[in-house]
């Protein structure tokens, strides 16, 4: 059998770190395109460079020519400018757009019946702007930023009941922001819901509380210490995750910026939400029902993406 193909538009940190993660996992020939003319050939050449060591026959190559990417499977969007301290997720709205109107572009000339992945912030703006240019469908085009929320938040969870992160299952709902929804009551440790471990007297509402806390702010925890840009191995990782699904037909249920009409009270909008993820891309949204302060916050997640593709739309007046 042929193998497969995965195009990363971005070969900065994540871009870099996907196509390393892809080759490791024998996802298939990779091709990392930027609009840098050289970064994405030198990274290709040394992580095939690999191969020999992994034992790897993945090709992957460097591009600046969106006709490598043709017949992509996947195709995983980094492409953009990243925060740097002081700078909010929504700051990167003006430059971001425009990128995502040359990627979309791109992808529609060239590879239409991938599956694609965005990951560039402001995460759940881009991941629509970069669906309306580049026409696929809906179930094809998906956002990025649930499974890694939910990953800091499981990991913290774990980090405070003392477990394996393998024990743990976490939900994060909503935006990728301040406004996410971590969802305590569907959170658990070996399927004990978080709130009757806390009755157990395994940790308090406060400590639960401050962890919710410290996972809204994990992206800007990180920029803060790295000072030169934002995390980018739990980013790549999760992006991986969602390729996976996809590739493998796992139907794995993941949080993830998806389409929603019709479910949450949300008709026509890209926000965090529990997606089954199959080879038919996003195949099902799962409509969980959600206490009155989770659909509050979550009403509060809606309400800020909305008005961020208000800001798309004064910009581009296509969208
Ligand atoms: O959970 C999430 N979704 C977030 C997303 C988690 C972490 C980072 N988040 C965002 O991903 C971040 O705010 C950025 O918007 C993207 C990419 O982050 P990364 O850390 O990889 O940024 P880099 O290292 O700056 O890489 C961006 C690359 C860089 O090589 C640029 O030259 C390239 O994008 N770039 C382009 N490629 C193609 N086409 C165009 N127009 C273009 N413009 C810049």
């Amino acid at each position: 059998m042929a193998r497969k193909k995965i195009a990363l538009i971005g070969a900065g940190n994540i871009g870099g770190t996907l196509a390393h993660l892809a080759a490791l996992k024998g996802l298939g020939d990779i091709v990392l395109f930027d609009v840098v003319e050289g970064v994405p050939q030198g990274k290709a050449l040394d992580l095939s460079q690999c191969g020999p060591v992994e034992g790897f026959d993945s090709t992957i190559t460097g591009s600046n020519d969106y006709a490598d990417i043709a017949g992509a499977d996947v195709i995983i969007v980094t492409a953009g400018v990243a925060r740097k301290p002081g700078m909010s997720r929504d700051d990167l709205l003006g430059i971001n757009l425009k990128v995502m109107k040359a990627v979309g572009e791109g992808i529609k000339a060239n590879a239409p019946d991938a599956f694609v992945i965005c990951i560039t912030n402001p995460l759940d703006a881009m991941v629509w702007a970069l669906r309306e240019f580049s026409g696929l469908p809906h179930n094809k085009v998906v956002g990025m930023a649930g499974v890694l929320d939910s990953a800091r938040f499981s990991h913290f969870l774990a980090d405070e009941f003392k477990v394996s992160v393998k024990e743990v299952t976490s939900f994060v709902l909503g935006g990728h922001g301040d406004t996410m929804v971590p969802v305590v009551e569907y959170s658990t440790v070996a399927g004990i819901p978080i709130p009757d471990l806390i009755k157990m007297g395994r940790s308090t509402k406060e400590r639960i509380d401050a962890i919710v806390q410290r996972t809204r702010s994990g992206g800007g925890e990180i920029v803060g210490l790295l000072k030169t840009g934002s995390a980018f191995y739990a980013p790549a990782t999760s992006g991986i995750a969602m390729a996976e699904a996809y590739l493998f037909d796992k139907k794995r249920v993941l949080p993830c910026a998806a389409y929603v009409e019709g479910k949450y009270g949300v008709d026509g909008l890209y926000v965090g939400v529990p997606v089954v993820i199959g080879a038919g891309g996003v195949e099902e949204i799962l409509e969980i029902s959600l206490d009155d302060e989770a659909k509050g916050n979550l009403q509060v997640s809606v309400d800020a993406v909305k008005e961020l593709l208000v800001a798309c739309k004064a910009i581009d007046e296509t969208l």
